[in-house]
């Protein structure tokens, strides 16, 4: 690894234990520095492949479209787009020469990856920056190399492997309670129900809605948890201006907030809440004060949650809402009567999560007041940072279950990620596919999608599908936006064949649990696209639509509607493994393609030729999976398994050797 300096960089403390910049230029590509603005352009080969960029739209190999590191609420993960909620400026070119390149800026970052020429790939952003560069013997040797540079990545409790509802939409005590009695009365194993904006009061954060849930939250909880569920709570990065809010007045007494120019008046953008303040992470007292209010949750025995709207998202902002205000004004008193429509849509759209905003307020950090726009990326990670560190001191050497929406690299130590808003569509099971090997190089372990999809209506067999790739997903979650048909398992006619998955994922558990500890202990990859493993393999470089999980498993889903099979292609010989109504059938296959039969209702995938997987015995809680006797899948001889006591800070992680008998 080298580091290269240019300009002032901020420091994001994405790498630990930095090194000393070497003086000079990058050894590949040409950099430049023009009127502050950094460039990097380097001549690919055709046959050149990028991989990385954590949370993007499009391929697993990134090349032929453009990309821009800048944490955006963006709701339509569509193929045109170039932002979504996260920025992983890490990426690896693999070719005659293959090396690395983390660009750690916080702010803008714009990657044109064979776009505008198909054959180069230009990086640009401001000329404040540190540029990494690693070289190594191929993809895996530099992801790893990277990744003992960002530090181990946050390991979650053991209990959110299990599979957890969620709905925007739950809103009363029994609307929760109703969830777990259908699961309970469907035979579906479930360990975490996800409570989203609507269990607050008015969308305060730290509050509880006071009809429902104050003054008996302990009952609640307690019931949960007699039902051996682990509620998890959302915490929205905006806080509502209103006086007597607890939130509100401390924050704003103690100057927690982010500020307008004048470094005095808070910054007032709008949410959930309405107005609302945005608290400033990247100042010291203020992120261990936001932190320390997650206690008005723990001390009720909560242990997991998910921040969400902080990249951070502004629906509108008070400055923005009184220039529409002129604009609408002068569009009504148009008095010919034409309608400039198109206009006036575009004005409406311009209030949101608005440039002008990102630029108008300023953090007061270690190194002095900085406007938001450089280090818009950081904000998120910086919330999480603010949970994690307080639940050091609020839940004393046990892990919290926390991911967030928006991140930066750096804040894998800190919590996981899901991937936002997707839809119930079909192409969106493939981009599952695409973002997992890249969030894993960028550090995130603990991670998944909207299972079924967020926004738009679901159909079972689209959730069933999504389901066949959750089963492997660290985060298994169904969750889905308010308005939309509703997609828990029961709501299904075909909801017994939704449970076997869930059941699998279950009897999966000990061995995904296992390969996540060794992919974080190891710096290495728990998702892996096959050219990562076999690189030699021209055929296995095309292939965008099959993993790698673990070092046993590859995965091969259906991702299109009506099919009942696929072809898949075998980089070595394998065994197919079809489940199907709890039996399990297991057929060895040559290297190749075949095309494989992969009915809805049934769950398939192969395991690598001299390897073992280890199938435990079925459980409807993670605290009951076990490995007291074990199916096998696969023709090896042993497994290495890595366990531990799953709910430690800093658990000791064993490694048994397990052998077929
Ligand atoms: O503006 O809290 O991505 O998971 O259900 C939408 C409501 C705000 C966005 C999150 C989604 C969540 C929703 N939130």
């Amino acid at each position: 690894m080298e580091k290269y300096v240019y300009g002032k960089p901020f420091d994001t403390q994405a790498i630990i234990n930095d090194i000393e910049a070497v003086p000079g230029q990058v050894p590949i590509g040409i950099s430049a520095i023009i009127d502050h603005k950094f460039t990097f352009d380097y001549m690919m080969k055709p046959d050149d492949i990028v991989y990385g960029l954590g949370e993007q739209v499009r391929g697993i190999n990134k090349r032929g479209w453009e990309y821009i590191s800048w944490a955006t609420d963006e709701p339509h993960h569509h193929e045109d787009k170039r932002s979504l909620y996260s920025a992983h400026n890490f990426l690896i070119i693999s070719g005659e020469k293959t090396f690395g390149l983390f660009i750690d800026y916080p702010g803008y970052v714009k990657f044109d990856i064979g776009y505008t020429r198909s054959d180069l790939l230009h990086i640009e952003c401001e000329a404040d920056l540190k540029l990494y560069y690693f070289e190594g013997e191929d993809v895996l040797d530099i992801v790893s190399q990277f990744r003992k540079a960002i530090g181990k990545s946050y390991i979650a409790p053991k209990f959110s492997f299990g599979y957890g509802q969620s709905r925007w939409g739950y809103k009363t005590k029994d609307d929760f309670k109703n969830v777990v009695k259908q699961f309970e009365n469907h035979d579906i194993p479930i360990d975490l129900l996800y409570m989203d904006i609507d269990y607050m009061q008015e969308y305060e954060d730290f509050t509880l809605n006071e009809k429902e849930f104050e003054p008996d939250f302990s009952e609640f909880v307690n019931w949960m948890k007699s039902h051996k569920i682990h509620l998890v709570p959302i915490i929205d990065a905006g806080i509502k201006v209103k006086d007597n809010y607890f939130a509100y007045e401390e924050g704003k007494k103690n100057n927690y907030f982010c500020k307008l120019k004048d470094h005095k008046s808070d910054f007032i953008g709008a949410v959930w809440p309405g107005y609302s303040v945005l608290p400033d992470f990247l100042n010291d007292e203020a992120r261990n004060w936001f932190g320390l209010k997650y206690e008005n949750l723990t001390k009720y025995g909560i242990d997991a949650f998910w921040n969400d709207m902080n990249e951070p998202a502004l629906f509108y902002s008070k400055y923005g809402i009184e220039r529409l205000n002129k604009q609408l004004k002068q569009f009504l008193a148009n008095d010919k009567n034409e309608v400039p429509y198109f206009k006036l849509c575009m004005d409406v759209e311009s209030v949101k999560n608005s440039m002008d905003d990102y630029c108008r307020f300023y953090h007061n950090t270690k190194e002095g007041w900085i406007r938001h726009d450089k280090v818009h990326n950081l904000y998120g990670y910086n919330m999480t940072k603010s949970a994690y560190e307080a639940f050091e001191k609020l839940r004393p050497n046990k892990r919290t279950l926390m991911f967030s929406r928006s991140s930066y690299i750096g804040m894998h130590r800190y919590g996981g990620i899901w991937t936002g808003d997707n839809k119930s569509w079909w192409s969106h099971l493939d981009l599952v596919l695409h973002q997992l090997p890249a969030l894993n190089m960028a550090g995130f372990l603990y991670t998944g999608p909207d299972l079924g999809g967020f926004g738009e209506d679901t159909t079972p067999d689209l959730l069933q599908r999504f389901l066949q790739i959750g089963v492997f997903t660290p985060l298994m979650r169904n969750h889905s936006a308010i308005g939309t048909r509703e997609q828990e398992p029961y709501q299904f006619e075909q909801v017994q064949e939704i449970a076997q998955l869930i059941r699998l994922r279950y009897r999966l558990i000990p061995y995904l649990y296992s390969e996540y500890l060794k992919a974080i202990e190891n710096d290495t990859l728990m998702f892996k696209a096959l050219a990562f493993d076999f690189k030699d393999d021209p055929i296995a470089k095309t292939i965008e639509d099959q993993l790698l999980i673990g070092n046993e498993i590859m995965i091969a889903p259906i991702t299109t509607q009506n099919a009942t099979g696929r072809t898949v292609y075998l980089p070595e010989p394998m065994l197919c493994i079809v489940c199907k109504k709890g039996s399990i059938t297991q057929t060895v296959m040559k290297a190749g393609w075949h095309y494989v039969q992969y009915p809805l209702n049934e769950l398939v995938f192969f395991v690598r030729a001299g390897k073992l997987v280890p199938l435990g015995p079925n459980a409807n809680h993670v605290q009951d999976t076990n490995l007291d006797s074990i199916e096998w899948l696969g023709n090896g001889t042993t497994y290495e398994l890595y366990s531990d006591d799953g709910i430690s800070e800093n658990a000791e992680i064993s490694i048994t050797t397990l052998k077929r008998s």
